[in-house]
């Protein structure tokens, strides 16, 4: 059917979505991040119900994005540096303790960077891995070198538990649904850089600006 149709993860598609994310000046488009995060948790949700508490957050988190783009405001919200802009302007935003504010746009978007980076550094273990390597270990270390650090233990541990289910690598790289298969790994090779300008835009901005441990 249709719906199944629009369900189904498509690499090409995530890739291309993360193409449109910057602006001619290197700005982040809100609307394009979190269409790109949107494909990513199709993958996640065709990968079976053990990760439903992971994308259960993610969609969260792209639900709250979305409601400032289409709220009274979204004009403001048009990419990541007008919403930190607008949001820090406006005192929109608990600094350094959650108050009257725990859902603000700048607060929200960090955690999805964050995951952003364990994107980049689990696609290129993928990339680079040979046939018979672990997807769970390659998802492990990714976790560990970046979100970890930010999630508390009951977190790690229940994300530990998900990624020893992760199908392996030949199951994994069908579920991305290119074809021939061969393409995936040139299409990773495609991917990984538009990903990590990306994220590199947003760390530099959230930087400048001393955003980056927002509670
Ligand atoms: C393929 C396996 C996917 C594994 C995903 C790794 C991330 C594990 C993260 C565990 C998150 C647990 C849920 C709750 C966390 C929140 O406490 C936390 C902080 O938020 P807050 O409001 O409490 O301060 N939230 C987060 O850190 C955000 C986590 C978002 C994770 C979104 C993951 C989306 C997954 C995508 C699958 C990508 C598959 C890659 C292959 C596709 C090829 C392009």
């Amino acid at each position: 059917s249709v719906t199944a149709e629009e369900q189904k993860f498509c690499l090409k598609e995530v890739l291309d979505t993360f193409k449109l994310c910057l602006t001619e000046n290197k700005e982040v488009y809100l609307e394009h991040y979190v269409a790109g995060w949107r494909g990513l948790v199709k993958f996640l949700n065709s990968l079976g119900s053990i990760f439903g508490f992971i994308s259960k957050d993610a969609v969260n988190k792209i639900q709250i994005l979305v409601t400032y783009l289409n709220g009274e405001n979204g004009s403001q919200y048009v990419t990541v540096q007008s919403m930190v802009k607008y949001e820090l302007d406006n005192e929109l935003v608990d600094i350094t303790r959650r108050g009257s504010h725990p859902e603000s746009g700048c607060r929200t978007l960090l955690r999805l960077h964050r995951a952003l980076r364990w994107l980049e550094l689990f696609l290129e273990r993928l990339r680079t891995s040979s046939e018979d390597s672990k997807t769970s270990v390659m998802c492990a270390e990714a976790y560990n070198e970046s979100l970890a650090k930010h999630h508390p233990w009951v977190i790690r541990k229940a994300a530990g538990m998900a990624f020893c289910v992760l199908p392996g690598r030949p199951a994994f790289f069908e579920v991305m649904n290119v074809s021939p298969p061969e393409q995936v790994v040139p299409m990773l090779g495609e991917a990984i850089p538009l990903i990590s300008e990306v994220y590199q835009v947003t760390e530099g901005l959230y930087a400048q600006h001393n955003l980056l441990d927002l509670p």
